[in-house]
């Protein structure tokens, strides 16, 4: 009897609480790998089985140096460990690089959206050979996806634009790389993108983050149009996000959005930024108690659950010190408790510190132990500083 109170006391507690009665055994983050040092990494790392053996490969593209071919590969081993590509492909400059098939032979293709304003089509001939095409563009591109938005069969490609070519879509043209289908919110500086059925319908919708005006959900209708909603009641004092990612945070099954890279002003708490969607009715409701430990933003924002209790937890990039210097910026892992509030992980095995810039983060199960790792992209505005670095998850323990 007296065990049986107990227990009910527990559960009472964890009730009350509203908080995660789990506890955890840090550090979650071990044996960091560092490759592309020595050069200034942009954009998104791309996480994607591009050789069809069942482990991911990555594909990452540096800025400086300008010179050097910008587009890098690497093969995973399975284990967290890669092996780098000879380049036998023309550089795109640093871009925002999507894979997929493009021209349905099961082969994994490569699109890069340049900054140098063209965009690259690499169809995967054998492994590392490709077949290339070249378009011009009137604008850059931060980002670029391939999926299947329709559901026809065949992938469209979602680019991102830099400055002011908005979202645009294209489809597989064969040897002729892409051709345009739609364009949608030009005018407008372009930060990062998902593509998730945000309204449950059934249909992949896109997200988007801009500088300016915030966050954008591209709702696509049965018609294959698209109806752009602004995600009201989102607060920054520059009015943009930088790195966005899409996860149901507080498991009520409608997508949320997690946000880095906002601005609350200098000498203010800063820090991402999580909203919960109201589902059916519409619009966003903050969940940012927890996270507010920065002294100035910065980039990279990842969703996944990092320590295995079931709940979406939160890794972003950050700097919490006064410092501005290149190396003042370190990772942080925020747990979450699955009702969108967040507790800052001190023994994530992440560096708090030290760090040059991180750009991108992507969380992916790198070496098949169904526990998510990292791959961070990190840029510095000096040459020679950057790399692109991965982490293994150790597992934690986390108990009831
Ligand atoms: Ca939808
Ligand atoms: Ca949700
Ligand atoms: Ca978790
Ligand atoms: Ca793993």
């Amino acid at each position: 009897m007296k065990l049986a109170i107990g227990i009910l006391g527990c559960l009472l507690a964890a009730i009350l609480s509203g908080c995660s009665a789990t506890h955890y055994e840090g550090p979650v983050f071990s044996h960091p790998t560092t490759l592309g040092e020595g050069k200034e990494w942009r954009n998104y790392p791309v996480v994607e089985d591009l050789d069809g053996d069942g482990r991911l490969d990555l594909v990452a593209t540096h800025r400086r140096p300008l010179h050097e071919n910008s587009m890098h590969i690497w093969l995973g081993g399975g284990d967290g460990q890669f092996q780098e590509l000879p380049q036998t492909w023309h550089s795109p400059g640093y871009s925002g690089v999507g894979a997929g098939d493009l021209n349905g032979d099961g082969q994994i293709d490569l699109v890069a959206g340049s900054h140098f304003n063209r965009i690259h089509t690499y169809l995967s001939r054998d492994l590392g050979m490709f077949t290339e095409s070249v378009m011009p563009s009137p604008d850059g591109y931060v980002n670029a996806n391939i999926k299947d938005l329709n559901g026809d069969g065949i992938p469209e490609i979602i680019m991102l634009g830099n400055e002011r070519a908005g979202i645009e879509i294209f489809e597989p043209g064969g040897d002729q790389g892409i051709i345009p289908k739609s364009h949608m919110l030009e005018g407008n500086i372009g930060r990062d993108i998902r593509i998730v059925d945000m309204n449950k319908d059934g249909l992949p919708d896109i997200v988007a983050s801009f500088g300016r005006i915030g966050v954008m959900v591209l709702l696509q209708t049965a018609a294959g149009t698209w109806t752009a909603v602004p995600a009201e009641g989102l607060k920054s004092e520059t009015s943009e996000f930088r790195s966005l990612d899409v996860g149901d945070v507080n498991n009520d099954g409608w997508p949320d959005l997690a946000l880095n890279g906002g601005f609350a002003g200098l000498f203010k708490p800063n820090g991402p930024d999580v909203y919960l969607s109201n589902g059916e009715k519409g619009g966003w409701s903050p969940a940012l108690t927890g996270l507010k430990h920065f002294k100035r933003p910065a980039e990279g924002v990842a969703l996944a659950d990092f320590d295995g209790d079931g709940n979406l937890d939160l890794i972003a990039g950050g700097n919490p010190s006064e410092d501005t210097n290149n190396k003042a910026y370190g990772l942080f892992l925020f747990r979450g408790d699955g009702r969108g509030h967040w507790e800052l992980i001190e023994d994530s095995g992440l560096p708090k510190s030290g760090l040059p810039r991180p750009y991108g983060i992507v969380a992916r199960d790198l070496n098949g132990d169904s526990h998510p790792d990292l791959v961070v992209a990190h840029g510095a505005p000096e040459e020679g500083d950057g790399f692109v670095r991965v982490w293994l998850n150790a597992a934690p323990k986390v108990k009831r």
